[in-house]
């Protein structure tokens, strides 16, 4: 038993024609050829001299190619672990260390720039069509694999989330945890291999590859393989989908455009949103211009999906819907005592989509998973009578830009290490395209000045290019409370118009 190749790489082998398409409907890699891509690739990593419960860490370009690796991690009982395109060798760095991966895999364009990551792990390379030093070594064997066994609470992929103190943490995500997320929602939205998945997600997060990749699978649904989301390839797409999810950049990105409407939309049978809160704006625009409704759903990294909207019955704007079946959810206070609907707390979960802690931090996990399985989500929320839950904030201090997450305490930590930086705070501020955006608010050193293009220099060698704040501003003094602490809402509401058009 292997339960995730079992269910949703096996099936493929009797699958006829295309699993993933190209925007005109052709074939871009066939049932087929991926489970003998993923055979080979199982094989390669196997000749390495990995062993189940190894880490593998990627940092690969979306391609055909990084899928079936993940695929051959799982088939190879070991543990994958993807990692966000954007990151630059700063951060590599602590994650490829504190996995403890034995592989390393990375473009073949960046092979020579990450050769420092060789002090921690084996770098190989693997690029589109067959580059790369991995797939040189994948093209010589055999296509045949006996999956490795594994049970159901055998952690699959590690998954980094940042945190508001200190460094990030890797998730530990069980088969389990997997495979029911992926079952109760192809159940749930009514996926079947009569769907065709427009997929214009990065597979480096929990929505690209989790949610919206293990559906299709599990489904046997087709996708329609977009590099990223564009507007252009979308639109170029929509007639041959059924189905796409997306974060809500994407919706208010087709929403700008004149020709997004009935003609190309009218006929999709689901469009799903979520990773960020979507604007009720966003939600009457868009039923206004397509006739369609959004189905809006809420999740997390360390749980998968939690809550939806309902497929049939109604999808209210604003809200996350009810919890999906297998999850139980209440709103509490600190010490997790449910409230009485209506009543704003901290949300906390439990199922078997809840992850098993964070990869050697075990003080960290006990802060956030309780004993009795209740993970504490850090989101605020409310719960109305009909049973519809509301994300009514955060307690974490977290912003959310296009999806991706920024811990402003990451962002300040390489702030107050520049020259003449007395201390710092970063605010998200509402941002027409992102959502959130984050504001950089910084005191200079008596005396010093701060050069913003240094510190803009400084920020482009230490973080992703989505966490750099797109406004600075040089203050006397940060605004705190009596106790010292600096007054983020006050920063918030005097920076909430500055990305404003
Ligand atoms: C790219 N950039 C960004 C972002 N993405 N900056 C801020 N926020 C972002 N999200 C940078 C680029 O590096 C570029 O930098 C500049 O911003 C402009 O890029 P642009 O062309 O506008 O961006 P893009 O390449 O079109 O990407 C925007 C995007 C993309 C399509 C919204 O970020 C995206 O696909 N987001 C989805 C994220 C996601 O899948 N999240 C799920 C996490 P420069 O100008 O310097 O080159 S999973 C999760 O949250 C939970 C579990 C859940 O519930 O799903
Ligand atoms: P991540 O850690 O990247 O998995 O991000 C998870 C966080 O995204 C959650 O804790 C929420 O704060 C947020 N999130 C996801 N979906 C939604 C949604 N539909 N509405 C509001 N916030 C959301």
């Amino acid at each position: 038993m292997n339960p995730l190749y079992d269910a949703l790489i096996a099936p493929c082998a009797a699958r006829e024609g295309g699993f993933l398409l190209r925007p005109d409907g052709s074939v871009l890699l066939g049932y087929g050829e991926f489970v003998e891509q993923v055979g080979r690739y199982a094989n390669a990593l196997v000749g390495l001299g990995l062993e189940p419960g190894d880490r593998v860490a990627m940092q690969l370009e979306k391609s055909p190619e990084m899928l079936a690796l993940v695929g051959g991690c799982i088939a190879a009982g070991l543990i994958f672990l993807p990692l966000n395109t954007g990151y630059p060798v700063a951060e590599l760095d602590y994650f490829v260390e504190n996995s403890g991966a034995r592989l390393f895999l990375c473009d073949p364009g960046k092979r020579d720039a990450l050769a420092a990551l060789e002090r921690f792990a084996r770098v190989e390379s693997l690029g589109p069509q067959g580059t790369g030093s991995f797939a040189a070594l994948a093209a010589a064997c055999d296509t045949a694999f006996a999956p490795v066994a594994r049970g159901e609470d055998d952690l699959a992929a590690f998954l980094y989330t940042s945190g508001t103190t200190g460094r990030s943490k890797g998730a530990m995500i069980s088969h389990r945890n997997l495979l029911s997320n992926a079952r109760v929602l192809v159940e749930f939205w009514r996926f079947t291999g009569a769907d065709v998945l427009l997929h214009a997600l990065p597979i480096f997060h929990t929505h690209g590859l989790f949610v919206a990749t293990n559906v299709a699978l599990l489904a046997g649904a087709p996708m329609i393989w977009l590099e990223k989301f564009e507007v252009e390839a979308v639109l170029d797409a929509l007639p041959r989908a059924t189905t796409m999810m997306g974060v809500p950049t994407f919706y208010t990105r087709l929403l700008e455009d004149a020709r997004f409407g009935r003609d190309v939309a009218g006929h999709m049978r689901l469009f799903i949103s979520g990773s960020a809160p979507m604007l009720e704006e966003t939600h009457r625009q868009f039923e206004a211009r397509t006739g369609e409704r959004i189905l809006e759903r809420y999740g997390m990294t360390e749980t998968n999906m939690l809550c939806s909207n309902p497929y049939e019955g109604e999808r209210v704007a604003g809200t996350v819907g009810p919890p999906l079946p297998g999850v139980e959810l209440k709103v509490c206070d600190a010490e997790g005592v449910a409230l009485p609907d209506g009543e704003v707390g901290v949300i906390e979960v439990r199922g078997e989509n809840v992850f098993h802690g964070y990869w050697q931090m075990p003080e960290k996990t006990a802060a956030e998973l309780r004993s009795d399985g209740w993970f504490i989500t850090g989101d605020l929320g409310v719960i109305d009578a009909q049973g519809y839950v509301s994300i009514v904030g955060r307690g974490k201090d977290l912003i959310i830009s296009g999806g991706y997450n920024i811990y402003p305490k990451e962002v300040e930590a390489v702030l107050d290490a520049q020259a003449g930086v007395l201390e710092s705070a970063v605010v998200g501020a509402p941002h027409p395209d992102f959502g959130e955006s984050p504001v950089a608010v910084i005191v200079a050193a008596p005396g010093a000045e701060v050069e913003i293009a240094a510190v803009r220099a400084a920020l482009g060698e230490a973080l992703a290019r989505f966490k750099h704040p797109r406004h600075f501003d040089v203050v006397e003094a940060l605004p705190r409370n009596t106790m010292g602490k600096v007054q983020k809402a006050a920063l918030r509401a005097r920076y909430g118009e500055v990305f404003k058009v």
